[in-house]
């Protein structure tokens, strides 16, 4: 079979690329004549639907004019480009979004409300791709978005699972995952490319094909194959003309695949049965967030991915290139975690088996071509697979990391001779109790970069879980701090907070320019802006109090504090000490409903991992104690928590402009980054946490005094457990605590059951892993201090706005300007308006 078509996807320049109108009348004719013609159906039939279709692909016409002059200004200058490689994307919705990019937001609502279309509910029927767990698929969103809005030539390539990210609902309390059949309607924003693609093998043997070297060229005969069907999505740049895209592969069976003799033979699902298993590759997204899965189908997503993305980048690259020393100079491929970390040994045996590149030759090409980022320090997180299952789903590419291996530890050894020590921990074959790959190591010895994604993690990184990389290469190692977009998670998801801000600065020029947010000082303290800044803050709280009681039925009070804590459930994020927290508060309540407390609302959001017991426990201890609050007339008016289910991106827009405290209590030396932190501070949350990840650089910029800190550093966190933790001593010795943990384990949230949440109390009771009570007195005391500040209005106002004002860092804007330096060295292509 034919590789592909050989399609060329390239536009180049010339008199047909067509441009949009730029009048109100220009639109709502192409609105009219995309119904007409794309949907079939005429303006007096039209449903719903049809209006939400038809102004979807009406503003990616627009987008592909700017496409088709952005690929044509790629085209003549032929950059450096940036291929981003990742089994997850968090997108968002993409209409809001491409109304604000487009311009064309005003004239849709006068057009739609005209005819008695509400915005909202055409934002209902937009669907969001949830192709991703958790921060590493939003940061890989973010990053798209500014790399476009920078004006730099970049792809994103990925999977295009036909089931996304789980829909999350509870039973009991407990979380219970539906399927997420995110195209069901179809997608409009998508083109698809059936007549690109590529095949990709597994299995099989491989054999010389001149000599008997392992360093090639060798042919490798795969015994099975699947065809990976690209299609991309646009992602248009902010206030720039550029916009990029985002190539998904969808495995497909080959054309033979169906059993027709079977079918006629009235046996169906045997006849399709093949057509299922090869497209079984592309089928669900695992829901796993920083656990390593080993699963064959796995494997064979990753190899997927990363087989469909070199050919493409191949093409791409030869389409205006010849010699293979140049690719480095054209190609820079960032590796979003080990997930894609294949296209190591892929690249090689491209160049090495069929482009007949000698080998040390492919390796400096390959070595100068990957970069690395390491999103994680959890070692359960750290990708090893089986070299049994190498050796059989991808033979040349063992053989291939094998050899890649053999080079490395012979110069080790040459650098330190003897050091066996040294050896066995760098190799990329972990000999015990398994053999396994190392994925990072592989990534590590393979790139010319790696990188954390804050300065902590950064340094932890080169200390501790790569350190004696770090020693032998120090000039690899990076850091780039992670970073969020403000265009959706401040000017889409909070366009009142975002009206201020422009009143207040003079323009919009802050959403791409956030340091910007700095001349938001200047009010910090003036009493009409803290007055409008807590009337933004009080509507958008009305916003999620009427989303909150149509979802949950959980009334919330506009004028509580809004305390958040949204993100994955993991043990080391510790949503078990917020719930020890709010334990402690509904106790004082019960014990004295005279206190003066300030009214709170905690809303938590997230999903675990479908197989993760312990997590989904403290998820259902949650529920418990919410129910157990909401409905008890003792604390009412003083305290709520409501769990808003099915957490996602779409979620986070609603829930981030509302919160006052900002909830990262991860355990120090734990959190990477963190991300969802720094949208909360950008949106006017007042930040509780401890100084991990990101939240150290946070609270470096906002203010000591504008940041509330507890607990364990990340060193302290490390020799706790050497200087014997004991969690059981903050038990005996803290009565508050002992009441809360009493109160849980003695059935106070399950109705008497004391069986229920035993497993929880007893894990922390015992070894702790995460001293959620070594933490517990420092954190309650801290939130008391948040307490006594609320009461103070103007200066948590003052608070809050500092907090806006200071965290123009976290722009993602920045995060790809340092990746570009530091990185990839690659330079923007401005598109001409014309
Ligand atoms: C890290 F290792 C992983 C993972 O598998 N999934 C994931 O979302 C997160 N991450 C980190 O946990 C965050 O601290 C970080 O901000 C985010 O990646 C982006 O770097």
């Amino acid at each position: 079979e034919a590789d592909s078509l050989a399609f060329v996807p390239e536009i180049k320049p010339g008199p047909n690329i067509r441009r949009v109108g730029t009048t109100v009348e220009d639109f709502e004719q192409n609105l009219l004549s995309n119904l007409y013609f794309q949907r079939g159906t005429t303006i007096e039939s039209a449903s719903a639907g049809d209006a939400y279709h038809t102004l979807a692909v009406t503003l990616r016409d627009r987008l592909v004019d700017r496409y088709a002059r952005t690929v044509a200004a790629h085209y003549e200058t032929n950059p450096r480009f940036v291929y981003y490689l990742s089994a997850e994307y968090m997108l968002g919705r993409q209409l809001n979004q491409n109304l604000l990019y487009t311009g064309t937001e005003q004239w849709t609502r006068e057009i739609a409300e005209a005819r008695g279309l509400s915005m909202e509910t055409l934002a209902t029927l937009d669907v969001e791709p949830g192709l991703g767990n958790g921060g590493l698929g939003r940061l890989a969103a973010c990053l798209l978005d500014s790399m476009a809005t920078l004006d730099i030539p970049a792809v994103g390539y990925g999977i295009r699972y036909d089931y996304g990210i789980f829909k999350q609902t509870f039973q009991n309390g407990e979380q219970v995952e539906r399927p997420d059949d995110w195209t069901f309607y179809g997608n409009p924003w998508e083109f698809a490319a059936p007549d690109d693609q590529h095949v990709v093998g597994f299995y099989g043997k491989t054999e010389s094909a001149n000599g008997d070297s392992m360093a090639g060229p060798r042919r490798w005969i795969p015994s099975e194959t699947v065809r990976g069907e690209p299609s991309h999505m646009l992602v248009p740049g902010y206030g720039t003309q550029t916009v990029n895209i985002v190539r998904l592969w969808r495995a497909r069976a080959s054309r033979q695949s169906f059993d027709l003799a079977r079918f006629g033979a009235g046996q169906y699902g045997e006849a399709v049965q093949h057509i299922a298993l090869s497209e079984s590759i592309s089928k669900v997204l695992y829901p796993d967030d920083s656990t390593e899965l080993g699963r064959e189908l796995r494997l064979k997503q990753q190899y997927f991915l990363v087989s469909c993305s070199l050919r493409d980048i191949i093409r791409r690259f030869q389409f205006r290139n010849r010699d293979w020393d140049a690719f480095p100079d054209k190609v820079v491929i960032q590796l979003n975690d080990t997930h894609p970390v294949l296209a190591i040994p892929e690249l090689m045996r491209l160049l090495v088996d069929e482009h007949q590149v000698d080998w040390d030759r492919a390796w400096s090409i390959t070595q100068r071509t990957f970069a690395y980022t390491c999103h994680t320090l959890l070692p359960e997180a750290l990708e090893t697979w089986p070299v049994a299952l190498m050796e059989r789903l991808l033979p040349r590419h063992m053989e291939i990391i094998y050899l890649i291996n053999h080079v490395f530890l012979r110069d080790l050894d040459m650098r330190h001779p003897g050091d066996l020590r040294l050896m066995r921990d760098l190799s990329l074959i972990q000999e015990e109790p398994e053999r396994r790959v190392r994925m990072a190591n592989l990534a590590v010895v393979g790139s010319h970069a790696v990188n954390g994604v804050a300065e902590l993690h950064s340094r932890l990184l080169a200390e501790t879980t790569l350190r004696d990389f770090a020693s032998l290469w120090p000039e690899k190692f990076h850091n780039v701090t992670n970073g969020v977009t403000p265009r959706r998670f401040v000017r889409l998801a909070n366009p009142r907070l975002s009206s201020l801000i422009s009143a207040h600065l003079g323009g919009d020029g802050w959403l791409t320019d956030l340091d910007q947010l700095a001349g938001l000082e200047a009010f910090a303290d003036d009493n009409a802006m803290r007055e409008r800044w807590r009337d933004v803050k009080r509507l958008n709280k009305v916003d999620l109090a009427a989303y909150a009681a149509r979802t949950t039925g959980v009334v919330l009070d506009p004028q509580a504090m809004c305390d958040v804590m949204i993100k994955r459930f993991h043990e080391y994020k510790r949503q078990l000490l917020k719930v020890l927290h709010v334990v402690t508060l509904y106790n004082r309540l019960r014990d004295d409903p005279a206190a003066t407390v300030v009214p709170r609302t905690v809303v938590f959001a997230g999903k675990a991992a479908p197989g993760y017991r312990a997590a989904k426990l403290v998820m259902k201890l949650v529920n418990a104690v919410a129910d157990t609050v909401n409905n008890d007339p003792r604390v009412a008016g003083a305290l709520r928590v409501v769990f808003l289910p099915d957490y996602n991106v779409t979620r986070a827009e609603l829930i981030v402009p509302s919160a006052d405290l900002s909830e990262q209590i991860s355990l120090a030396g734990k959190e990477a980054s963190g991300t969802g932190n720094m949208k909360l501070a950008l949106n006017g949350a007042v930040t509780i946490g401890t100084l991990d990840g990101a939240n150290i650089e946070i609270r470096d910029r906002v203010g000591a005094d504008n940041f509330f800190l507890f607990g364990y550093n990340a060193e302290q966190a490390m020799s706790a457990r050497r200087s014997g933790y004991s969690a059981r001593s903050f038990y005996d010795q803290d009565p508050e605590l002992r009441a809360v943990l009493d109160a849980i384990s003695g059935g106070v949230f399950s109705s008497g059951d004391r069986d229920a949440f035993a497993s929880v109390v007893d894990s922390v009771l015992g070894w702790d892993e995460y001293l959620c009570l070594g933490d517990y007195r420092s954190y309650v005391d801290c939130q008391d201090t948040v307490e006594r500040a609320w009461q103070d209005r103007e200066r948590w106002t003052s608070m809050s706005i500092r907090n806006t004002a200071r965290s123009g860092f976290f722009s993602s804007d920045r995060t790809v300007r340092d990746y570009c330096r530091g990185i990839w060295n690659v330079e923007p292509v401005r598109v001409p308006e014309e």
